[in-house]
C-alpha cells in the first residue's frame, strides 16, 4: 500500500515537473539572454557625423577582458574604432573617427549576463559633409591597442625615401655617359699600346735574325740581301 502511494506520489510529482518545466523553460531563457535592444546609428542608417557607435542590450553585460566590444570597418576593408569599447550597464560605447565616405560594418560581440557569448553584424552609411576623414586601421582595437597601424600613415614615411633616388637618378645618367667613352677609350690606349709593342719588337726581332744571318753567313749574306 505504501508503496504503490510512494510510487503514485512520485509520478504525479515527476509530472508536475515536468509540465513546470515545459511551461517555464522558454521564460527563464528569455529573461536571462539578452538580446539587442537599439542601435546607434540604426541598421542600414545614413548619418553624416558619428563619435561613437552605440549598442543598447537588454540586459547588463559582462564586463570582462574585453569580452564585449565593436568592430567599426570601413568601405576600405581597415579599422575605425579609435580606442576599445566601453560598458556602462546596458550600454557598449565604441569611440570612432571614420574616414572616406561609404558603407560601414559594425561586428559587435557581446557576453549576456547568462554567460552566453552573443554576436551579430549591421552596416550603416557614412556620408560626411566636409569633416577631415580619420585614418583606419589596419586591426580591431580591441586587444590590438599596441600592435596595431595606419597604412596610410606609414606612405608619407616611404615617400621621402623614395624621392632621393629619384632625385639622384640623372647625375649617374650624365657621368655615364662619360663612362662610356672612358669604357671605349681605354681598351683602344690598350690596344694600341700592345700593337705598336709588337710591331717594334717584331721589327726588332727580325732585324736581329737578319743580322746574325748576316754575321754568320758573311760574305753569302751580301748576295742575300742584294738579292
Ligand atoms: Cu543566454
Amino acid at each position: 500500500m505504501t508503496s504503490t502511494h510512494r510510487t503514485r506520489w512520485l509520478a504525479s510529482t515527476l509530472l508536475a515537473l515536468i509540465t513546470l518545466g515545459i511551461v517555464a523553460a522558454p521564460a527563464p531563457a528569455a529573461l536571462a539572454h539578452d538580446n539587442l535592444l537599439d542601435t546607434v546609428p540604426g541598421a542600414d542608417e545614413t548619418v553624416t557625423q558619428l563619435d561613437d557607435v552605440a549598442l543598447t542590450f537588454s540586459g547588463e553585460l559582462i564586463d570582462f577582458s574585453q569580452a564585449s566590444f565593436a568592430q567599426v570597418q570601413g568601405p576600405d576593408g581597415l579599422f575605425y574604432e579609435s580606442s576599445c569599447s566601453t560598458i556602462d550597464r546596458n550600454i557598449l560605447t565604441t569611440p570612432v573617427s571614420l574616414g572616406e565616405p561609404g558603407v560601414y560594418t559594425v561586428l559587435w560581440n557581446a557576453v549576456s549576463s547568462d554567460g552566453h557569448p552573443i554576436s551579430e553584424s549591421f552596416t550603416f552609411t557614412y556620408a560626411p559633409t566636409g569633416s577631415e576623414p580619420g585614418l583606419g586601421w589596419d586591426k580591431p582595437a580591441c586587444g590590438n591597442e599596441q600592435s596595431r597601424i595606419q597604412p596610410a600613415k606609414a606612405l608619407p614615411s616611404t615617400a621621402p625615401t623614395t624621392e632621393p633616388p629619384a632625385a639622384d637618378t640623372p647625375p649617374p645618367a650624365a657621368s655615364a655617359g662619360e663612362n662610356e667613352v672612358a669604357s671605349i677609350a681605354i681598351p683602344l690606349i690598350i690596344a694600341v699600346t700592345v700593337l705598336g709593342a709588337a710591331v717594334i719588337t717584331a721589327t726588332a726581332v727580325v732585324r736581329q735574325v737578319r743580322k746574325k744571318k748576316h754575321n754568320r753567313l758573311s760574305a753569302d749574306v751580301h748576295t742575300d740581301t742584294k738579292e
